[in-house]
This record gives structure tokens, C-alpha cells and sequence, in this order.
């Protein structure tokens, strides 16, 4: 992650000081709000007049680094969207509409919860002083002025005059410290800063300035390090650019035909405010500014039962963990922690039409406080489409029939919601791909720039010690790294007692004797099912690439089907399944340790949301996924929590550079035993004359 200042500039629109004054006078709030809506920018505002009118903290300037919803209680908000919930009231009454607030004013982060139930009188509910270990996201007003600080500090600029560089042609980007040891709690809030060459390229990373630290007291906005260690030369612009018409001519060779999308009948799919309704789903749709995207209540119509069926309450990306592989001063500390460090949210972009979603799609919009509590809007945010891609749903042809073919094949139409992260130099699609058999397929593809470093090869054959990456360019290394991104994911699989199940694949010798499941028969092996039930958080963690083959399911120990199986999701996990290889004492690893193993499962508690801990920046791991963990809580028959963590080591290419085409890894959330049967059963193909003719459409017959 490295920030690209320029383009938020002109990106994002500020929205400053709208207040939605209705005619009538009465509250803004009023409007219908679904109760896990993020916060409107009416709502932000009145979340910053309420913390600065307030005098729990006197101390100026008050820096707002995370503004978000507060969601209402889970059995309020189930009470909400189902009519019932446990505990909670059965009313359909809206609950208060809250806010959470991390602030930082007179060096210490402040958490307030305000209450924005009427956007005209907001209150500040509670005030706290954060005393732990780390701090919160890195502000973008703080990457710019940090910025800013490198030309004007005269070490700096006489390092760059010595290299023959010009001081407007350097960028430089605010790089997380990380953590290795010490301060802990009492440790400055301090960043890096690493510079590249832009001049003639838009793709500065692949310029960098080798060898020149600047270390930035973020409170005060000072330098107060600086090192000037090795100069290797800057590589050339030449070969870099990504931009059309600058990147050399189009291709000459065969290229695939234009294509459009067509339907004929509009779209299948309707949102209401925040609330998605398509084919056999319904889902909510929210923005965070830390997660992104936030998909929640997600439920699915069983057509044999005549019944809308849980199965999410709330999922979202809660961390992206990106730890390079090159143990050199300039490089050592770059282990980030993309949500935590720097909000997932805050650097999603308005989406491309026709090119980042299919032409058919609709967007939504995202809402976030700049560091002196303003609303900021970023319009597309967030697309959803219905995706036809040629693949098939079920099909099957019958040749068993001496006078007869029977073909029937029904083709795949899925409804995919996306965001898409450029944080920096990397950017990260993420989708959730709802499917009408129940399934949800989450896929993640990584393209943008490679985190490069200047080097005095220009062939691999100079290379004798460990260069830590690959040459790509000359002068250029792009280091080895690994992306580990980190799903919250609050199944409920019909209802909140849910159960973690493991299916163990168990190779059994034929005993011979039908009392223990042998057989008289040559057969010398089988496999069967060892069945275990998690007792506790211990039980819930697996490295899915160790020990034996396993379906991993969250079952309803308390619903079963008509044939006496309990109804269920498993977990697919594919591909993308790299766990962290890094000693257990390194310090980056200690503040991410979870990402040793794929999958955890903790009880639901609503405030443990954030994988790598609340306050992420300079974090030591004593808040986070693995340490909650620890306390090995009991998770048989409770309500619980999936984290998923989609891993990939990257060693990087040439084909990589400059711009790297999308490589994509996933996993799947399947019904098991779920449904009586293949809930798509009796769905018909449509056919290919109904709403109108296919232009292109031919076939052999
Ligand atoms: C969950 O369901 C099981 C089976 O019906 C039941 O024994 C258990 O008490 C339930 N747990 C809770 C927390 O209600
Ligand atoms: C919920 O999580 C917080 C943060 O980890 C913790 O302090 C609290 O004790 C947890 N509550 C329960 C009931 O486990
Ligand atoms: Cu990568």
C-alpha cells in the first residue's frame, strides 16, 4: 500500500456542510432508515457539531480518523428485518440511529459514541480515552501534509539536488512504521515516508528513490528522522506507462470481438434505499469506511418450504494483511495492515461503467468524514449487476434410452456486488457473487502496480546473494510478498445457534466383518466420515492445507431436514489458501498471527470486528483475531463468526510490470443439507426468442 495523493484530489467530492433541510422542520432522521444504513452525510455532520460542541474533550485540533455507524444491538436489528429476534423486542419500532467515533485531539486517540436519532439535536452518548497499544487510521490530510513536509526539510532536498533529481518531480508516499518491539503503549505516532521519481511516467513506483528514509511525527506533522543510506540509480520512465496512448501503440494481433450485454426485459434484480432483492435473495448493501463494502441480513427464499431462510447476518473484508519479504532498512517495516493502516473504504473510487461493472449494473454510493468531521461523497462506489458469463447452472444429457436423447441444461445467472480498493499502488476487485442454488461465491482479483525496488542489476545473471524478488525491469525489483485478506463473515444459518462442523475424509482397511462396517469383498480400503463438532475457539482454527481432507460446515444443531440432517453451509475454500510462513517471532507475524491459519471461528460479539484490533497502526497483536481466540470460548450451539483468510504468497513476474494483469483467488459458501433438494430444480431456461431476437445468436443444426 503507498498513497497516490494526486488523484484524491480530484476524485472525491466534498460535500461541505450539506445539512437535508426538509420543508417541513421535522428531523432528517425521520426518513425511513433501514437500521444498518451508514451514516448519510446529514448524519456525519451532525455526528462533528455534536463531538465539538461537546467539552468531554477541550483539547484543539480534534482530528476525526473514523466516523461510522454504531449498528443497533444484533436482536434489535433482527427484531427489525424479521419480526423477532432473541430478546429483543418483537416491534418493528427503528432503533436509535448511533454513531462511533475515534478521534484524535491533544495526543491521544478519543472514542465517542454520539446519538443521531435526530439529526438537529444530536448528543454525545460516551466518551473514553484509549489507553492500549496503537493508534487509528492514517488520515488522507496526514499523507498530504506529510508529504508536503519532504521538499521543505533541506537534508532532503540536498539529497535529491546530489542525485540530480528535480524536487517537483518527486512523490513521496506515507508508509506505517509496523511494529518491532518496545514503546508499545507509550510509542510516538510516527510514519515513513519513501520518495519515487514522476516526471515523464504516471507510474512513479517503478522509479523509487533507493535508500532515502524520512520519518514523520504524525501529532505534530514534523520530520524528525531522516537517512540517506545507499543510491542505486533511478530506472528509466521508458517502458513504464499504463495510460492509453501512452503505453505504445494498440495491439495488431487478434483481438476478441466487441460484446454488449442485452436485457431485454431490464434488470431482475430491484434496491430498495440499502436493500437488494434479486431472483431467490435479499441482502443489505452498507458502506464503512474502514471495511468498504459491508453486505448484511443476507437471506434466501426456499421455494419447497415457502419460507425466506437466514443465512448471514453481516460479512465484510475486515483486514488485508500485506507483509513484503525484504529484511533491508528501507524495506524491513513494510508489513501492512491495509484496513487497519488506512481504511479499505476510504480508498475505494468512484467505478468505471461498462469497463468496472457490466454495462446492466447499478451503483450505489459511499459516504465517509474527511479529518475535520465533513461528509465526503464517493459517488459509484459500489456496483451490482447480474452476471451472464456462459456458464451453466445444472445440466444433463441422458443417452441411456435406446430411441431417445434427453438434454435439459439450465445456464448460470448470478448477481455479483463489487467494490474495488486502489490502495496505492495495488488495487484489490471484491466481489460477492450471490448464486440461486444458495451459494455466495466471494472472489477477490489483485491487479495494479507491484511494490518495486531500485537495484543496481540490469540482469538476472549479476544476481549472487538473495536479491528478495525478481528482476523485472533493470534497475528494478519487485519484492516478494504475500496478501492475506480477512473475512468477517456472521453466518446464521437459520437463526443464531449455529454449530462449526468438521466432515474428516477417514481411510478405513475392509475388516471383512459387517459389524464395524466391513464387508466380505476383495476391497482392501474405503474412506468414511469422522464427525466433530468444535467445542471451543481452539477447535475453530484450521490450516486447511494440514492434516486430512475436511468439509467444514456451520450447522443449526436445532433444524434438520425432512431426512434428519442438519441444515447447513460448508466452506469452500480454493486456490488462494497461501497461510504465513514467517517465524511465529517476527514481529509482523505476532501482530497478525491469525494469518497462520485460514479459518477461526469466535463467538459473535459485536465489537470484535477488526482482525489486526481496533487500533491497528503500530499495533503489537494484543488486541486481535488470534489473541480473542485465546480465551478458547465455547462456540457448540452459539452464536458464531467465520473469519476466513484468502492468502496468496506472490512472487512477481515480468508479465506483472508495469501494470499487472488481475490474478484472482476465492472461496465458496455452499448450502449442505440445507435445502431439501437442488433448490433450482425447476427452473426453465429462457428462451432464446422470448423478449426479442440475438442479433449475433447462430448455432449448427
Ligand atoms: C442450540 O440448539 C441446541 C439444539 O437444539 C440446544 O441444545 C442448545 O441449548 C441451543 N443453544 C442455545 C444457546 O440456545
Ligand atoms: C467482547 O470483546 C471485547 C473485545 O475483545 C472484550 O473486551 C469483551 O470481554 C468481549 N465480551 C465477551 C462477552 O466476550
Ligand atoms: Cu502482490
Amino acid at each position: 500500500m503507498m498513497s497516490q495523493m494526486a488523484h484524491h484530489a480530484m476524485l472525491l467530492i466534498v460535500v461541505v456542510g450539506v445539512l437535508s433541510i426538509t420543508t417541513s422542520g421535522t428531523p432528517v432522521a425521520s426518513a425511513r432508515r433501514h437500521p444498518l444504513d451508514p451514516l448519510s452525510a446529514a448524519e456525519i455532520t451532525a455526528v462533528r457539531t455534536a463531538v465539538l460542541a461537546s467539552r468531554l474533550v477541550p483539547a484543539r485540533p480534534l482530528r476525526f480518523h473514523y466516523v461510522g455507524l454504531d449498528e443497533p444491538d444484533k436482536p434489535d436489528v433482527l427484531a427489525y428485518a424479521y419480526g423477532y429476534g432473541a430478546g429483543g423486542s418483537s416491534s418493528r419500532a427503528l432503533a436509535p440511529r448511533r454513531a462511533f467515533v475515534i478521534a484524535r485531539a491533544g495526543g491521544q486517540s478519543h472514542e465517542f459514541r454520539v446519538d443521531v436519532t435526530n439529526a438537529s439535536s444530536p448528543s454525545v452518548l460516551s466518551h473514553a480515552v484509549h489507553r492500549g497499544t496503537g493508534f487509528p487510521t492514517i488520515t488522507l490530510e496526514e499523507q498530504f501534509a506529510a508529504q508536503a513536509l519532504a521538499p521543505a526539510y533541506p537534508p532532503f532536498a540536498d539529497s535529491m539536488r546530489s542525485r540530480g533529481l528535480r524536487l517537483d518531480d518527486v512523490i513521496c508516499s506515507v508508509l506505517p512504521v509496523g511494529w518491532f518491539g518496545g514503546a508499545g503503549a507509550g510509542a510516538r505516532r510516527v510514519a515513513k515516508m519513501q520518495c519515487f521519481v514522476a516526471g515523464a511516467t504516471a507510474n512513479y513506483y517503478a522509479r523509487p528513490i533507493e535508500g532515502v528514509t524520512l520519518v514523520v511525527d504524525l501529532d505534530r506533522m514534523a520530520v524528525v528522522g531522516f537517512r540517506d543510506r545507499v543510491a542505486y540509480p533511478v530506472p528509466k520512465a521508458e517502458g513504464t506507462e499504463y495510460r492509453a496512448g501512452k503505453a505504445g501503440p494498440p495491439l495488431a494481433g487478434p483481438a476478441p470481438a466487441p460484446g454488449v450485454v442485452v436485457q431485454p426485459e431490464g434488470r431482475g434484480f430491484h434496491i430498495d434505499g440499502h436493500v437488494v432483492r434479486w431472483a431467490n435473495w435479499e441482502f443489505h448493501v452498507g458502506f464503512d469506511v474502514r471495511a468498504g463494502m459491508v453486505i448484511s441480513l443476507a437471506s434466501v427464499h426456499d421455494e419447497d418450504a415457502g419460507l425466506r431462510r437466514r443465512v448471514l447476518y453481516r460479512g465484510f473484508v475486515s483486514e488485508i494483511f500485506v507483509p513484503y519479504m525484504d529484511p533491508a532498512e528501507e524495506w524491513y517495516y513494510r508489513t501492512f495492515l491495509d484496513a487497519g493502516e488506512f481504511d479499505l473504504g476510504l480508498w475505494a473510487y468512484p467505478l468505471q461503467p461498462g469497463a468496472d461493472c457490466l454495462a446492466n449494473a447499478a451503483y450505489l454510493d459511499g459516504y465517509s468524514a474527511d479529518q475535520d468531521g465533513n461528509p465526503v461523497k464517493v459517488r459509484n462506489v459500489m456496483c451490482v449487476f447480474e452476471r451472464y458469463a456462459g456458464d451453466v447452472a445444472w445440466r444433463h444429457t441422458e443417452s441411456g434410452f435406446p430411441s431417445q436423447l434427453i438434454t435439459e441444461v439450465r445456464p448460470d445467472v448470478s448477481l455479483v456486488v463489487r467494490m474495488v480498493v486502489s490502495a496505492g499502488n495495488y488495487d484489490y476487485i471484491l466481489d460477492w457473487e450471490f448464486k440461486t442454488s444458495g451459494s455466495i461465491n466471494f472472489v477477490v482479483s489483485l491487479t495494479g502496480i507491484l511494490e518495486m525496488k531500485a537495484t543496481s542489476y540490469t540482469h538476472a545473471d549479476e544476481i549472487t546473494a538473495d536479491a528478495h524478488g525478481t528482476l523485472v525491469s533493470e534497475n528494478t525489483l519487485a519484492i516478494y510478498h504475500d496478501h492475506y485478506v480477512t473475512y468477517h463473515l456472521d453466518l446464521d444459518i437459520d437463526g443464531t445457534n449455529n454449530s462449526f462442523v468438521k466432515n474428516i475424509i477417514t481411510t478405513r482397511r475392509n475388516t471383512g466383518n459387517p459389524a464395524t462396517g466391513g464387508a466380505d469383498t476383495p476391497r482392501r480400503s474405503y474412506w468414511t466420515l469422522r464427525r466433530e463438532v468444535a467445542e471451543t475457539e481452539a477447535d475453530g482454527q484450521v490450516d486447511v492445507n494440514a492434516g486430512p481432507p475436511a468439509d467444514l460446515l456451520f450447522v443449526n444443531p436445532g433444524k434438520k431436514t425432512r431426512m434428519g440432517n442438519e441444515v447447513g453451509y460448508r466452506l469452500i475454500p480454493a486456490g488462494a489458501t497461501a497461510g504465513s510462513v514467517l517465524a511465529d517471532d517476527d514481529y509482523p507475524q505476532r501482530r497478525a498471527s491469525y494469518s497462520k491459519k485460514q479459518v477461526w471461528v469466535t463467538p459473535y460479539n459485536k465489537s470484535e470486528k477488526w482482525a489486526s484490533g481496533l487500533y491497528a497502526d503500530q499495533s503489537t497483536g494484543d488486541d486481535s483475531l488470534a489473541a480473542w481466540s485465546k480465551r478458547n470460548r465455547g462456540i457448540r450451539g452459539e452464536d458464531i463468526v467465520l473469519w476466513y483468510t484468502l492468502g496468496l504468497h506472490h512472487i512477481p513476474y515480468q508479465e506483472d510490470f508495469p501494470m499487472m494483469p488481475t490474478l484472482s483467488g476465492g472461496f465458496e459458501l455452499r448450502p449442505s443439507n440445507f435445502f431439501e433438494r437442488n433448490p433450482i430444480l425447476r427452473t426453465r431456461s429462457p428462451s432464446p426468442s422470448r423478449g426479442g431476437h440475438s442479433p449475433n445468436c447462430s448455432r449448427n443444426v
